[in-house]
């Protein structure tokens, strides 16, 4: 009898052990806030706060992601602004902001119940109650059954006529996604007649400047991705294949703690590397290739996106050389022309493509090279790859690019991208994946190593 209800006491120990590691994700930190994926609590609730205040003529409301059920159940990745204004990583659950509500109730976060059925397979999660309270920094959780209930409850008719609106934060009615229009219908079936808003332009508006928090898990992005590049130019060579080198970066990415790519993989040689987004993988690599690896770890949510391009044959031909200098230096000259509270992104891009058109290189019918860069120079990072930001503005310091030039001529066989990520600064552009090897010199230094050490 006793050691039963001992053992029961352990198990119940342990449970609760393994809940609060499953979500904080640290388990030996110093006291201070929670942490929720490994950015601290305040922040989010920081953005909600700030969000409510930018609409004050309305609720917020969002849905988060729910698991596909496709017979095979993939892992769970929450959607972009419900992850940004919750660091919520549970499925089914909704999030109402109620500027209206007073103090105490102005956030209101939905969970699932707890199915202790359920939790036998998928491991226990936290439900609505005080665990979720201390540890999301909510005013208030309650079941996600209640959503539609309380929605009814804070937008009732009378406040509807007189103005009040629903703000969402993904597409509503024009959605390519069937989830977010049936989102829209199940809250008019709550509260009818409403006019819907768009919260996205506010929610863009923050995520385009990044926290310290939001710039420390980047760099840690950035540095995973240089070790899936340093392990990659090591083994590349004539008569490996494209997925082997694939393989390579998905386990350095693994290796290093990422918990899945940011976007496919692209690694191109020869021909396909003057393929812009080839991600087919599949060619052998021949002698004389150049080799575009362009790819990206995610980290705690947020993606880097570095390019490299390395030789086949572990040196660079004299006309490879020659472009590959091209790409560099215009990549250089455009970080060079950065003017804090002046440069737009599409200033640096015609920056870059002038430093071309002005080199002596010609190919095709004696064409400047500028012809041959045929995508915009960079874009925004975070929590997507193709991040939110505006391309027609001064870059704000805070916010986090990319510079990528390239040069792609099917006819020769050569494709050549460098892409690096910057954070924009008061004193200008800081490269934050500069220790990731990029002079022609080094990369044919390591490569070589490389080879020597199998
Ligand atoms: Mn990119």
């Amino acid at each position: 009898m006793k050691f039963k209800r001992l053992s029961a006491l352990l198990l119940c120990l342990l449970f609760v052990g393994s809940m609060v590691g499953v979500v904080a994700h640290e388990t030996s930190r110093p006291a201070g806030p929670p942490m929720l994926a490994n950015q601290p609590q305040p922040d989010f609730k920081m953005r909600r706060e700030r969000l409510m205040a930018a609409l004050p003529d309305g609720i917020v409301v969002a849905q988060g992601g729910v698991e596909e059920s496709l017979g095979v159940s993939d892992k769970f990745f929450q959607t972009e602004n419900f992850f940004y204004l919750t660091g919520v990583e549970i499925p089914g659950a909704f999030l109402i902001l109620n500027p209206f509500g007073g103090p105490g109730a102005k956030s209101i976060l939905f969970l699932p119940r707890r199915n202790p059925m359920t939790e036998r397979w998928t491991g226990p999660q936290i439900g609505p109650g005080d665990d979720a309270l201390k540890l999301f920094g909510v005013d208030k959780t309650l079941p996600s059954t209640d959503f539609q209930a309380t929605l009814a409850e804070i937008c009732p008719t009378e406040a509807v006529k007189k103005g009040r609106k629903i703000y969402l934060v993904e597409a509503g009615e024009a959605s390519p996604v069937l989830r977010d229009r049936n989102f829209v219908e199940q809250i008019r079936k709550s509260v009818p007649d409403v006019a819907f808003g768009d919260a996205r332009p506010n929610i863009n508006e923050l995520r385009r400047i990044k926290t310290d928090g939001e710039i420390a898990l980047l760099q840690k992005a950035i540095d995973i991705t240089g070790e899936a590049q340093r392990d990659v130019r090591g083994v590349i060579g004539a008569g490996r294949y494209e997925y082997e080198l694939e393989g390579l970066i998905l386990g350095a990415f693994y290796r290093n703690g990422a918990e899945r790519v940011g976007f496919p993989c692209i690694v191109g040689s020869g021909f396909n590397a003057t393929t812009l987004h080839y991600n087919k993988n599949r060619k052998r690599i021949d002698a004389g290739d150049m080799v575009v690896v362009d790819i990206g770890a995610q980290y705690s949510g947020y993606t880097a996106d570095i390019t490299r391009t390395y030789p086949a044959s572990g040196k660079f031909t004299a006309r490879q050389r020659e472009i590959y200098q091209l790409v560099l230096d215009a990549q250089e000259a455009a970080a060079k022309s950065f003017k804090p509270g002046v440069s737009k992104m599409s200033d640096l891009n015609f920056t870059a493509r002038d430093f071309m058109k002005a080199s002596p290189l010609r190919a095709g019918n004696n064409l400047t090279l500028d012809n041959f860069f045929l995508h915009g120079l960079g874009h925004f990072i975070g929590l997507n790859v193709h991040d939110v930001g505006d391309y027609g503005s001064p870059l704000p310091v805070g916010s986090v690019i990319t510079i990528e030039p390239g040069i792609y001529i099917p006819e020769e066989n050569i494709g050549v991208r460098i892409e690096d990520d910057y954070l924009v600064t008061e004193k200008g552009l800081v490269k934050l994946s500069r220790n990731i090897a990029f002079l022609p010199d080094d990369i044919e230094r390591l490569m070589a190593e490389g080879k020597k050490g199998r």
